[in-house]
């Protein structure tokens, strides 16, 4: 192994939250802030934003959401910053669960006049399962929003998870004039700038002149702060990685408000990149020999590229472009020369990377979601859960006598998991059936069949919702029994369908020998 060029300390994170609480521009005013080194995909979400480059992310755009997640990295303070933008909807809430098993920490946003919504909830619960610590951030507090303390209180009741507040809001959402630095006193004051995103609207005052500056909203804000204290909502580290508390700031992403605070915190706080558990239930230490996992597949980023990649976090060792690795799953040897930091435009190669970077794999066509690359000892990661589909359409090429584009195309869109594609001896290869945890993958797969195979798709509504595994014995066993049918992944995995979960307890108690089970779920 030759001697790391750049082994600077490591952040990497995600930012997740329920649709719309300001994700893509928080992501933007951090890279803005920091010194952006490459980008993956380029931000996307609103209207106007900074373009993105291939036809299917028009629906992002015409839609002002994220459908998937793009990977960012920057520099800050000596340390080099890896930052995921999730897509909020609950229908890619695959894509932001497969994000989550990347990274070391995340930034969770909430918006301040909504609180708590179904998909933050949601998330809360995924870090905790997971044991991700959480930073939170309290955004939009420029417009009309909750009681702060309130805000606290419903992420306590709700979540479970102790709030410790390092800002505190001097005036009211709407109203703000800036945050009190909790573990300072100082206060950072708001300064309206006109229209320069770039500019940080900051300025740091001391608590002794901010009487002068906050009037009573100073006053009430440090009397709320002490009120803190006296309860113990005070930032304690152990905890915070232990995933137990989490630590808060109030910001405004819009007006570039708390950004620069909040990368300062990223640094200060958020954990370095540790050992990784193997499948064997073992640990693969950042020191060891090379070793990554695949966590997600995209192609069709640029229309200039028609090229397929594998996006890997590395765990340990150093990434060396031109490598020779070996491809966990199959045991072949796997070359990597186009190794690419930047996934959007740019187009540059990554000559190294390190245990928290993310790397972009171009045409790695034997790679798979979940799947483990390494260099030197063995190792394996632990799989990947695939979500329990809740939505089923069979489809078909619009025009037969564009089969052959068809096919390669649903093949893209399994193999990025963008739905899951069933098939059966019955139904034949002409109609596969596509399996989603939200109905939105299925127009994200008839734009993306047009825009990039140019194969247009008939989609048949299916009149399943509920998926449980089986085995080789099942679907025999199940062969002609009314109200289910089995089908396979292209993995082998086989799956149940049946109209509703009436249905499924019905077979399972009519044959109990057969094995049902059910698959995890989005939790929705
Ligand atoms: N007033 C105000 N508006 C904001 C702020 N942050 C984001 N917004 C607006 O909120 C809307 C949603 O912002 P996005 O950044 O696209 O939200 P997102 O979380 O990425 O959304 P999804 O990716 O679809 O989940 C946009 O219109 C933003 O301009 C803020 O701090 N203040
Ligand atoms: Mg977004």
């Amino acid at each position: 192994m030759t001697s790391p060029t750049d082994a600077r300390p490591r952040r990497t994170f995600a930012v997740i939250s329920h649709p719309d609480a300001g994700k893509s521009t928080l992501t933007e005013a951090l890279a803005l802030h920091a010194r952006t080194i490459s980008e993956a995909g380029a931000v996307h979400g609103k209207a106007g934003r900074r373009g993105t480059v291939s036809d299917w992310m028009e629906m992002e755009r015409a839609r002002g959401i994220s459908i998937t997640s793009a990977a960012l990295q920057f520099e800050y303070d000596g340390h080099v910053v890896n930052l995921v933008d999730t897509p909020g909807h609950a229908d890619f809430s695959e894509d932001t669960y497969r994000v989550l098993s990347a990274v070391d920490s995340a930034v969770m946003l909430v918006d301040a006049a909504k609180g708590l919504e179904p998909q933050t909830l949601k998330l809360f619960r995924v870090c905790a399962q997971r044991g991700i610590p959480v930073i939170t951030v309290i955004n939009k507090w420029d417009r009309p929003g909750l009681d702060p303390l309130q805000l606290m209180d419903e992420i306590q009741k709700e979540i479970g998870l102790r709030p410790t507040p390092l800002t505190w809001p001097v005036g009211s959402a709407g109203e703000f004039r800036g945050v009190l630095d909790r573990r300072t006193g100082d206060l950072i004051q708001y300064t309206r700038t006109a229209g320069g995103a770039t500019r940080a609207p900051e300025q740091r005052v001391a608590s002794s002149r901010a009487p002068e500056l906050g009037g009573e909203a100073w006053a009430t804000a440090v009397e709320e702060h002490e009120l803190l204290s006296m309860d113990g909502a005070d930032h304690d580290q152990g905890t915070f990685l232990a995933g137990s508390t989490t630590p808060v700031l109030f910001a405004s992403a819009l007006l570039n408000f708390g950004v620069a605070q909040l990368l300062h915190v990223l640094v200060e706080l958020a954990p370095s990149p540790g050992p990784t558990p193997t499948v064997d239930g073992g640990l693969r230490a950042v020191a060891d020999d090379f070793s990554a996992f695949v966590f997600k597949v995209q192609s069709g980023m640029d229309a200039a590229h028609r090229d397929r990649l594998a996006y890997a976090r590395v765990c340990s060792g150093v990434f060396e472009r031109g490598m020779v690795v070996q491809h966990g799953e199959t045991g072949k040897p796997f070359a990597t020369k186009y190794a690419q930091a930047v996934f959007g435009r740019d187009r540059s190669s990554v000559e190294q990377a390190f245990p928290g970077d993310i790397v972009g794999l171009v045409n790695a066509n034997a790679l798979r979601v979940g799947d483990t690359i390494y260099a030197g000892a063995a190792v394996r990661f632990p799989p990947i859960a695939s979500f329990a589909p809740e939505h089923f359409v069979s489809a078909r090429a619009a025009d037969t006598g564009r089969y052959k584009q068809f096919r390669r195309g649903i093949e893209q869109m399994d193999q990025e998991g963008v739905v899951q594609v069933l098939r059966s001896d019955l139904r034949g290869d002409q109609s596969p059936v596509l399996a989603a945890v939200g109905p939105m993958q299925f127009e994200v797969v008839t734009a993306r069949m047009e825009s990039e195979f140019g194969a247009a798709i008939r989609l048949e509504h299916l009149d399943y919702s509920v998926a449980r595994r089986t085995d080789e014995a099942g679907v025999e066993a199940l062969k002609g029994v009314r109200g289910v049918e089995v089908l396979s992944r292209a993995d082998g995995t086989h799956l149940a369908l049946f109209p509703d979960t009436w249905r499924a307890h019905t077979v399972t108690r009519d044959h109990p020998t057969v094995l049902l089970e059910p698959l995890p779920a989005s939790g929705g």
